[in-house]
C-alpha cells in the first residue's frame, strides 16, 4: 500500500530540484516570497518560546520544523477561503493574514486573541483533536450551497486520524463532494506516542481510499511540493471535483508544547541531523543562493525587518488593556445564565472582602 503513495518531492534537502518540470514554475518572486513567509513564521515561533520562558505568555505550542507544511499550504489559498487550524498552526494563520499582535494575545490567553479580522475566514484554533474536520466540511458545503467557489482547508496531526471526527469529517466531505482540503501534518508523534504505536497502516494518505477521495503523500519539508500540491487540490475543489487528503510528512524539532520534555521520547540526535539535512528553510536558501537570487546580506535585511515587526507586535500586545473580570464571565453565552451571574457576583464580593 505504501508503494501506491510515494512521497512527492520537488526540491531536495541539498537545494537541488528533483522534478525539472517545475524549473519554470518556481520563479524568483515565488521562492523569495515563500522563504520570507517561512522565516517570519520561524522567527515568531522562536521568539514565542523565549517569551514563554520569561513568563510573558502562557503555555506555547511550537511548530519549528513544520514551516514548509504550514506556509506552503496556506500560501496557496485565496482571500475568502476558510482556514481551520489546530493549536499548532499559527504559522499557517499568520501567513493567511492573522495579525501577529492578535496571535500574541491568543497565547497570552486573551479573548481578543481568538477573533480574526473582519472578512478573514480563520476560525479559532481547535484544541479538541479532530473536532475541526466535520466543521471544515460543513463550511465548504455551505459555500457550495451559497454558489461561491470558496474552499476550506483543515489542518490536523497524525494523532488526529485515530479520532472518530477524522472519519466523520472525511466521509461527510466525500458524500457531499465538499471543496475541502484535508491537510495532515504527519510530524511522527501524538505528544509522546510515535506513529508506529498509533496505527497499523503505513501511510495516512491511504486512508483516503476508504472514502473514495484522492489521497497524496508529500515531503512536508519541501515548501514547493506542499505549495503546488495544495494549489492543485484547491483548483480541483473550486471546479467542483471534491475533497483531497494530503499527507505532508514532516518533523517537529521541539517538544509537543513548552510543558513537556522531548528528550524523554524523541531522539534528539535525529532532530539535530534533520536541521542540517532536511530543514525547510535551509533547502530554499541553498536553492536560491545557487541561483544567485539571494545572498547573506539579503537574508539579514529580511531578518531585521521581521525583528522590528515582532518587537512592535509584542509591545502592542503587552500594552493591550488589562482583562477585567467581566471578560471571564460575560462572553460564555450571548445572554449570561443565572448561575454565571451568581458566580460573577460571588467572585466580585470575595474580591471586595464581603463574606
Ligand atoms: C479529543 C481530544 N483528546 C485528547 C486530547 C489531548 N491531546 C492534546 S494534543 C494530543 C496529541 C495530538 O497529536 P497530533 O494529532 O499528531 O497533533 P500534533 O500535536 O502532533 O500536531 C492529544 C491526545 C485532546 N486535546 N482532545
Amino acid at each position: 500500500m505504501e508503494d501506491q503513495f510515494p512521497i512527492r518531492e520537488i526540491l531536495h534537502g541539498d537545494g537541488k530540484l528533483v522534478d525539472s518540470a517545475y524549473e519554470s514554475k518556481i520563479t524568483e518572486k515565488l521562492a523569495k516570497s515563500l522563504f520570507y513567509k517561512m522565516l517570519r513564521a520561524r522567527m515568531l515561533d522562536q521568539k514565542c518560546f523565549n517569551l514563554q520562558r520569561q513568563g510573558r505568555i502562557g503555555t506555547y505550542v511550537q511548530y519549528e520544523g513544520q514551516e514548509a507544511s504550514q506556509i506552503g499550504s496556506s500560501a496557496a489559498l485565496e482571500e475568502g477561503d476558510w482556514l481551520f487550524p489546530t493549536y499548532r498552526d499559527h504559522g499557517a494563520m499568520l501567513t493567511f493574514g492573522y495579525p501577529m499582535q492578535t496571535l500574541l494575545l491568543l497565547w497570552k490567553g486573551r479573548f481578543a486573541g481568538n477573533v480574526a479580522p473582519q472578512g478573514k475566514n480563520i476560525v479559532p484554533p481547535s484544541i479538541p483533536i479532530a473536532s475541526q474536520l466535520p466543521q471544515a466540511a460543513g463550511a465548504a458545503i455551505a459555500e457550495r450551497k451559497k454558489g461561491t467557489d470558496r474552499v476550506s482547508i483543515v489542518y490536523f496531526g497524525d494523532g488526529a486520524t485515530s479520532e472518530g471526527d477524522f472519519h466523520e469529517g472525511i466521509n461527510f466531505a466525500s458524500v457531499f463532494n465538499a471543496p475541502t482540503i484535508f491537510f495532515n501534518q504527519n510530524n511522527g508523534f501524538a505528544i509522546s506516542v510515535p506513529i508506529a504505536k498509533q496505527m497499523k497502516s503505513k501511510t495516512i494518505a491511504q486512508k483516503s481510499q476508504a472514502y473514495d477521495i484522492e489521497g497524496v503523500r508529500i515531503d512536508g519539508n519541501d515548501v514547493f511540493a506542499v505549495y503546488f500540491t495544495t494549489l492543485d487540490a484547491i483548483k480541483k475543489a473550486r471546479r467542483g471535483d471534491g475533497p483531497t487528503l494530503i499527507e505532508s510528512v514532516t518533523w517537529r524539532y521541539n517538544a509537543h508544547t513548552t510543558t513537556d520534555d522531548a528528550s524523554r521520547y524523541r531522539n534528539q540526535e535525529e532532530s539535530k541531523k534533520r536541521r542540517e539535512t532536511t530543514d525547510p528553510l535551509l533547502r530554499v536558501e541553498r536553492f536560491m543562493k545557487a541561483k544567485g537570487w539571494i545572498d547573506d546580506n539579503w537574508i539579514e535585511q529580511q531578518r531585521q525587518g521581521i525583528t522590528t515587526e515582532i518587537n512592535d507586535a509584542i509591545e502592542a500586545a503587552e500594552n493591550y488593556p488589562q482583562a477585567g473580570v467581566d471578560e471571564l464571565f460575560d462572553y460564555v453565552f450571548e445572554k449570561p445564565t443565572w448561575n454565571l451571574e451568581e458566580q460573577k457576583r460571588a467572585y466580585l464580593d470575595m474580591k471586595a472582602g464581603v463574606q
